[in-house]
């Protein structure tokens, strides 16, 4: 007897600059059965475009990910190019880990936000995006074909803090990498008329991947555990030395769990603005929809939803439990 039809997963494209988190939440996705990843989408951030773009084709060939690979936004809409934060990531954005010169895998032949565009009108109401490095290709398909606002499903981003549990930055006192690294275009996104979900430092610095759970992955998870394993050393090093802890933050697949997972999240929503110059350039506020104030520059603008807690036992529990199954119906 056919057993029930299961929901249609859901349809992703992920825009992200890998990057040791946005590696394992490449995975995260890939593996998730509810999920259907359509395409990836690159950026610069933790490492050039020439590097981000050149990994995520790289962790499509090691891992066989069907999804194409298009190479997106060089540098931000207004700031001028900075330094990328080797400390971080390594030289060569996956914790310097070697890589092969040559990758086999072929980039898409359109540029990322030309891709979103054609993907979205191709799909209307069914593209959820998943961006999880600067928004820089977001806002150009915005800039380019504002339409696609209305045809998106749902964005959710890692990117942004707002104080909660005492996050509210992580490159200043009061901003976040993705954010700070092109504070306009993250202004632009989410000015538009489309729902976005914004996974921010309030839960993203809550959940921490131990020494001891990346081992226990390492064990499990096959060619993918030994994989994070190894690009994580340098990163583990690194927060080991800037922030005391005793493993990595989680910070990029917290957005995919809450995709998989919006019950693992306490949320908050009202329309957000972002910080473009001086000393606060970076920061995310929301004015929340239950207070009123006098008129405001956020008064007209959309409401989004933030994240402001979430249940980590779950969410490592869910991260662990679908690396490893992927895993092990790929061995
Ligand atoms: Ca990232």
């Amino acid at each position: 007897m056919p057993s029930p039809a299961a929901p249609a997963p859901m349809k992703v494209i992920y825009d992200t600059d890998p990057g040791i988190d946005d590696a394992m939440a490449l995975l995260f996705l890939e593996y998730a059965p509810s999920v259907d990843l359509v395409g990836i989408t690159t950026v610069l951030g933790n490492a050039s475009i020439d590097t981000t773009t050149r990994n995520a084709l790289y962790l499509k060939e090691l891992f066989e990910i069907e999804a194409p690979v298009a190479r997106g936004a060089a540098k931000p809409l207004v700031l001028p190019l900075t330094e990328e934060p080797h400390y971080v990531h390594g030289h060569n954005g996956l914790g310097d880990v070697p890589i092969p010169d040559t990758i086999t895998a072929a980039e898409h032949e359109l540029p990322a936000h030309r891709f979103i565009i054609e993907m979205v009108r191709k799909h209307p109401g069914e593209i959820t995006l998943v961006a999880v490095g600067r928004m820089t290709n977001l806002a150009l398909a915005l800039r380019e074909d504002p339409g696609i606002a209305a045809l998106v499903k749902q964005v959710v981003i890692m990117g942004g803090a707002f104080g909660y549990s005492g996050h509210s930055g992580n490159v200043t006192p009061v901003a976040e990498a993705n954010i700070i690294g092109d504070p306009h275009a993250a202004d632009e996104m989410f000015a538009a008329q489309w729902p976005i979900v914004v996974v921010g430092l309030d839960v993203t610095q809550e959940c921490v991947m131990t020494t001891a759970y990346m081992q226990e992955l390492r064990e499990k998870a096959g060619k993918a555990g030994q994989f994070f394993w190894d690009i994580s050393r340098f990163y583990e090093d690194f927060y080991r030395k800037a922030t005391g802890i005793d493993g990595i933050f989680v910070h990029d697949s917290s957005a995919v769990a809450y995709l998989l997972d919006p019950s693992l999240f306490e949320t908050r929503t009202g329309p957000i603005k972002v910080v473009t110059e001086g000393i606060a350039i970076g920061q995310t506020i929301q004015k929340p929809t239950t207070r009123s104030f006098p008129p405001t520059p956020w008064d007209g603008l959309p409401d989004h939803t933030i994240c402001t807690a979430v249940d980590t036992e779950r969410f490592l529990d869910l991260y662990f439990r679908t690396i490893v199954e992927g895993a092990a119906a790929r061995a």
